[in-house]
């Protein structure tokens, strides 16, 4: 679980970063003036040098008699008759020249690159002078970075950006989890926004959350409360490291903080984990209690279930109320058990492991594990049993299944052979036998207009059950 008190030091998204251009030419190098070129290797001036051997000797002997060596005299014979030569060499020198000066404009314009890695080479260049002028961004080819990502979170299959920014899947996700209306639309959704894990997880649940429409409400309910309700104020901290992100998020009208894990999977963000460390608070409670002629909290429909007074609070006299004689499992109508009440009978599991009490008018379908007992008005109560396969505790097992950030003490309940969760709207019952092998989860299936009709007889069918 991601720890949001953390601070995490803000995404490199702060920073583009140093655009990185090409290593761009300084200034174009101006041509080199032609004093170096090859036509300056000119032949050198013929006759100085035999000038010094023309100084005439003092003293002239016979024996002395000057003669012009030889190389002189072809010296001076090729300097006499090689004029024209030496103008076609400059001719020539001139020509080459131009078209050295030309290619290395034409190389220039072409690629600029070219010259100058050249004359860095030839001029042992080492840095590339600042230019003047600012090289126009556009020639980069990085992409346009978007402020809500960082270019660390990239696909390492796809090499490219996630389509959607981490918060942009959880928004989408918060709007599309208000439309649902049963666990398989929940299902649909996490395989669309979820991580892998997340899926094969909410998968595991499918069992017991679509066993009957009742489960399946409760579930859908529980899911949707523990939604939060953003109004686009809140603020949302993204922190991406690699291919994770964490969002937290600071709900705008309360003190509640989300923190969100999301995993990049085949290159798209997926939500993994979402906690939430207030739980938001309940919505006002949508069921209604059924009447009750006589104010003793026991419904018209259970005093004339179990045929006691509905103008009496105390229909046997015994000074104890009728909701307490049935919460106690009393017979209100009698000094008896509420089991010798003859509307109410005993379910005996079919390996004998457990037993509790119900409505011996209601009709018992599906015994095939998970018995349902149909009452009038499509009031159902139904006993779902859950192995424990994973050895989790009741508290893990509860939070799982519907989804939940915490557990309150008021929602716990024990007896001699079992401990108990009642979700809060006292629909659902999860127990725990002291072997920890089975989850026993009982629901009670108000009807379409949400009348509760027959709470205390839910709650005294629970308060019977004994594990053996
Ligand atoms: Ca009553
Ligand atoms: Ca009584």
């Amino acid at each position: 679980m991601p720890d949001n008190n953390q601070t995490q030091s803000a995404p490199t998204f702060d920073n583009p970063g140093v655009i990185k251009l090409g290593q761009e030419p300084a200034a174009p190098a101006p041509v080199a003036a032609p004093d170096k070129t090859p036509a300056s290797a000119a032949p050198p001036a013929a006759g100085d040098k035999p000038e010094a051997k023309t100084k005439p000797a003092a003293e002239v002997k016979p024996s002395d008699v000057y003669a012009m060596p030889k190389e002189f005299q072809h010296h001076n014979r090729v300097a006499g008759s090689s004029t024209s030569f030496v103008g076609v060499l400059v001719v020539a020198a001139s020509f080459i020249f131009l078209v050295i000066v030309g290619v290395g404009f034409y190389l220039y314009i072409a690629n600029p690159g070219i010259l100058s890695s050249w004359t860095d080479q030839l001029f042992g260049v080492k840095e590339t002078p600042v230019p003047d002028t600012p090289v126009p961004i556009a020639t980069t080819t990085e992409p346009t970075q978007d402020l809500t990502a960082t270019s660390s979170a990239t696909s390492t299959e796809t090499g490219e950006l996630p389509a959607m920014t981490p918060q942009q899947v959880y928004l989408d996700y918060l709007r599309d989890l208000d439309n649902i209306t049963t666990f398989e639309d929940y299902y649909s959704l996490v395989t669309q926004y979820g991580s892998s894990r997340r899926i094969t997880t909410v998968e595991g649940q499918r069992l017991a959350a679509e066993a009957t429409p009742a489960a399946d409400k409760a579930s859908v309910k529980a899911i949707k409360e523990q939604a939060p309700k953003l109004t686009g104020n809140e603020d949302i901290q993204v922190n991406i490291t690699q291919d994770q992100a964490v969002l937290n998020i600071a709900l705008a009208n309360n003190q509640a903080t989300g923190t969100i894990n999301l995993l990049l999977e085949n290159g798209a963000w997926k939500i993994n984990e979402e906690t939430w460390t207030t739980a938001k608070v309940a919505p006002v409670e949508v069921y209604t209690m059924g009447a009750d002629r006589d104010g003793d909290g026991l419904t018209d429909a259970e005093e004339d279930l179990l045929g006691s007074n509905k103008d009496s609070t105390d229909s046997d006299g015994d000074g104890y109320s009728d909701l307490k004689e049935v919460l106690n499992l009393y017979n209100p109508i009698g000094k008896d058990k509420l089991v010798d009440n003859t509307r109410i009978k005993s379910y005996l599991a079919d390996d004998k492991s457990f037993y509790f009490l119900y409505p011996s008018a209601w009709k018992r379908v599906n015994d095939n594990g998970s018995p349902i007992f149909m009452g009038p008005d499509n009031h159902f109560f139904q006993l779902v049993i859950a192995d424990n396969d994973r050895r989790e505790t009741l508290d893990e097992y509860v939070l799982r299944t519907l989804g939940l950030s915490q557990i309150k003490d008021s929602w716990r309940r024990s007896a001699d052979t079992w401990s108990g969760i009642i979700s809060a709207d006292g629909l659902s019952a999860y127990l725990i036998g002291f072997k920890k092998d089975k989850f026993y989860v009982f629901h009670y299936n108000p009807d379409d207009k949400n009348i509760l009709e027959y709470p205390n007889v839910f709650s005294a069918m629970i308060n019977s059950f004994v594990i053996k």
